[in-house]
């Protein structure tokens, strides 16, 4: 039996890689009754060589550092994972799954969590890159972005690049059954029957937990820590005090800011305001979100033309903040593209950075015009906890002024039956998250080439209709500008 654990953020496609695997849509072995970080399902998949693989999808983080509740389910959930697999012959290899995309905060943090501290680096790893289907060859992302990666010390023994899409009109099809090739060409390559897997060692739980301290945002109560590791984990009495000891040392700071991560702020950014000698009287709406989630591509929507760059690789593209004027039904806005929240520590604008250069921009835009409308991008997959830390973030840096947030989904060219389907599957999730928009749009910014359907072409006017009237209806020229 071989044993693989499939790992990586909320959203980078880990059960469409294991139906894409299975070549079906397969059943859960073990149901997933509680979520919680790095809970597991557990999968049997049977090759054509007639190998049997056992694959585990766990739930990775959804945010860069762990709160303390967090922590203690991701030990007691790893401890009952690496302890079951040991009966079972141990971990033969472990699927890092990432999207095509931005180096996220999150994502690096997922792997530090699960290969470099939980497995000690002990575990032979493959990356699986997902979302792929627009490169023209699947493999060029990782040709480009191999330098990115190892900048992260994101080291992998194989990797493949795929599309785990299995797209409703068929566009892009045979780039998904080349997948499955690709992806089962890796596994093979990396493990099989006759090797030993890992089981973790002598004193591997207490040596990673201590390593995991890292990530405890605040500080835990020590009773709780005893409570759990003792009754949850198994661990002695006496091992479990030393561990609370530890994490109670811990001097961490929990605000808000330093949440997002604990770079350096580059000093070429601390200055970052509003363009000198900018000067006009249109109302101001600022897009933000992640890195990567498709602000860049909205802007060019609602312009309809390239005027704003955009790219897939995995390095953030907008680096300052840059305005771009705009006529809707008469009326002049100044939408202001700004760099991406979250994105990891080596980026070209990480986290912290990001953070600090929107809020002194938003400063800016207060001493000028003001501001009229703020306009959350995200990715159109299950709203999660992450969307929450970079709406703190945000909802921090304008504190208590009264601008209206509203939210714009992107990416939802495949959702069925219609794109506002996100909504209403997502926004009692959001308001449970405490977050409140006055208005919505859910888009596609795809261009829509002549190859695509008339479908995907209706979708992206559709798109660019909902999001004008979104910004008239929350954004009138008779009203005055916020202050923040
Ligand atoms: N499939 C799909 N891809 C999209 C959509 N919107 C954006 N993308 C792709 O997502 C990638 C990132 O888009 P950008 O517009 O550069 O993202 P951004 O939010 O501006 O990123 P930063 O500038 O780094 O903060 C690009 O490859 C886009 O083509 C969409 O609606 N659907
Ligand atoms: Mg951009």
């Amino acid at each position: 039996m071989v044993n693989i654990v499939i790992f990586g953020e909320m959203g980078a496609g880990k059960s469409s890689v294991i139906n894409l695997l299975a070549g079906q849509q397969i059943a859960r072995i073990s149901p997933d009754t509680h979520r919680c970080t790095l809970h597991w399902t557990e999968y049997s998949i049977t090759f054509e060589n007639g190998t049997r693989y056992q694959v585990f999808d766990t739930v990775g983080l959804e945010e860069p550092r762990l709160q303390t509740g967090e922590y203690l389910s991701a030990i007691s959930n790893a401890h009952s994972l690496i302890t079951t697999l040991k009966e079972r012959g141990g971990i033969n290899l472990l699927l890092f799954c990432v999207r095509g995309g931005r180096v996220t905060a999150t994502m690096q943090s997922n792997y530090r969590l699960f290969f470099e501290f939980l497995c000690e680096e002990r575990v032979t790893l493959a990356l699986v890159v997902t979302n792929l289907e627009r490169e023209l060859k699947m493999e060029d992302w990782y040709t480009r972005n191999v330098g990115h990666l190892e900048k992260y010390n994101i080291r992998s023994a194989g990797h493949a690049c795929i599309t785990a899409a299995n797209l409703l009109d068929g566009r892009h099809r045979d780039k998904y059954e080349a997948s499955r090739g690709i992806l089962r060409g890796v596994i093979e390559a990396h493990c099989n029957e006759s090797m030993d897997g890992w089981t973790g060692g002598q004193g591997w739980f207490a040596s990673s937990i201590s390593r995991l301290v890292e990530y405890v945002v605040g500080r835990p109560k020590k009773t709780d820590i005893i409570g759990v590791l003792t009754k949850r984990c198994g661990m002695t009495r006496e091992v479990a005090q030393q561990v609370a000891q530890q994490i109670r040392d811990a001097n961490l700071p929990p605000t808000v800011l330093e949440n997002y991560g604990n770079m350096p702020v580059p000093s070429d950014v601390r200055n970052t305001g509003l363009p000198q000698g900018y000067e006009s009287r249109p109302s101001n709406i600022v897009l933000f979100g992640e890195s990567g989630v498709g602000k860049s591509s909205l802007i060019n929507l609602i312009m309809g033309s390239d005027v704003a760059e955009v790219s897939s690789d995995a390095l953030s593209c907008t680096i300052t903040c840059d305005p771009y004027d705009v006529t809707i039904s008469g009326q002049r806005f100044r939408l202001w593209d700004t760099a991406g929240l979250n994105e990891g520590s080596e980026g070209r604008v990480p986290a912290a950075a990001a953070a600090k250069r929107l809020a002194l921009f938003l400063g800016g835009l207060h001493r000028g015009d003001g501001v009229h409308l703020l306009m959350y991008c995200v990715r159109g997959t299950r709203a999660t906890k992450a969307l929450r830390t970079t709406y703190q973030t945000f909802s921090s840096a304008i504190g208590d002024s009264k601008v209206p947030i509203v939210i714009v989904a992107t990416c939802l060219e495949d959702c069925r039956p219609t794109m506002t389907e996100w909504w209403n599957q997502n926004k009692d999730q959001l308001a449970r998250y405490g977050m409140h928009f006055p208005g919505h749009a859910c888009v596609t910014t795809l261009p829509g080439a002549r190859a695509d359907s008339q479908d995907l072409r209706q979708r992206r006017v559709q798109s660019y209709e909902d999001v004008c009237k979104l910004i008239l209806d929350h954004c009138s020229p008779q009203q005055a500008p916020h202050r923040i």
